[in-house]
């Protein structure tokens, strides 16, 4: 029976929490608190400390699934569940006001859970970002004001991380089905990657 501990990382509102509830088989214990960044995202309350799920896969693996605060001030939370995590699922919300940014700062924040097991990443709320929403507003249609797709997270990553191969989801957290697709993709890459690798295993 093997265990996972798995982190969902994302900026404030890329839907962290609710892809979790959508995945957990136990209760979700969330910590919010009062939202006093109300410019960064417009939500009366916010994930501080943690959301925590549980899911088992397969027979018997059981999922730790962490969802882990959008502030840096709590970095070192961060930390703590870093040293402990073989996974992470990055949610970036379409509608954020730099996707591409905030993929690439979480995935460098969390480069270590790449080597020890895998990344995949979530674009989320395509269906509600719109193209004046992400301030495209200039006129005449470019690249820079285009809203994010998948494929365009895909290319950013691929830029900035040559080596690195990293799936690319366009997925709404609040449906269990695509979650789970997200979840399994993640789980397959870690335990591949666990049986690459036994001589790690053994010392
Ligand atoms: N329409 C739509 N709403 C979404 C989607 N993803 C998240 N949301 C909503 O966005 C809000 C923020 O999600 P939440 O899980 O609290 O974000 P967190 O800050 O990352 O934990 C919630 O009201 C979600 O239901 C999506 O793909 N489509
Ligand atoms: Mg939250």
């Amino acid at each position: 029976m093997a265990e996972h501990v798995i982190l969902f990382a994302g900026p404030m509102g890329a839907g962290k929490t609710t892809a979790i509830e959508a995945l957990s088989e136990v209760p979700v214990v969330r910590t919010e608190a009062a939202n006093t960044d109300r410019e960064t995202a417009d939500k009366a309350t916010t994930t501080v400390a943690l959301d925590y799920g549980e899911i088992t896969v397969g027979e018997t693996d059981k999922v730790r699934l962490y969802g882990i605060p959008g502030q840096r001030r709590f970095d070192f939370m961060w930390q703590i569940l870093k040293d402990r995590a073989r996974g992470l699922v990055v949610l970036v919300n379409a509608d954020a006001p730099d996707p591409v940014a905030s993929l690439i700062e979480y995935v460098d924040e969390f480069r270590e859970l790449y080597d020890r097991g895998g990344v995949v990443v979530g674009l989320t709320r395509a269906d509600v970002a719109s193209p004046a929403g992400a301030g495209s507003s200039a006129g005449a249609p470019s690249s820079a004001g285009a809203l994010p797709s998948a494929a365009s997270l895909s290319d950013a990553l691929q830029a900035a991380y040559p080596d690195m191969l990293v799936p690319v989801f366009t997925v709404d957290p609040r449906r269990t089905e695509q979650m789970t697709t997200v979840l399994l993709t993640l789980v397959a890459n870690i335990e591949m990657r666990a049986a690459m690798a036994p001589a790690e295993e053994v010392h």
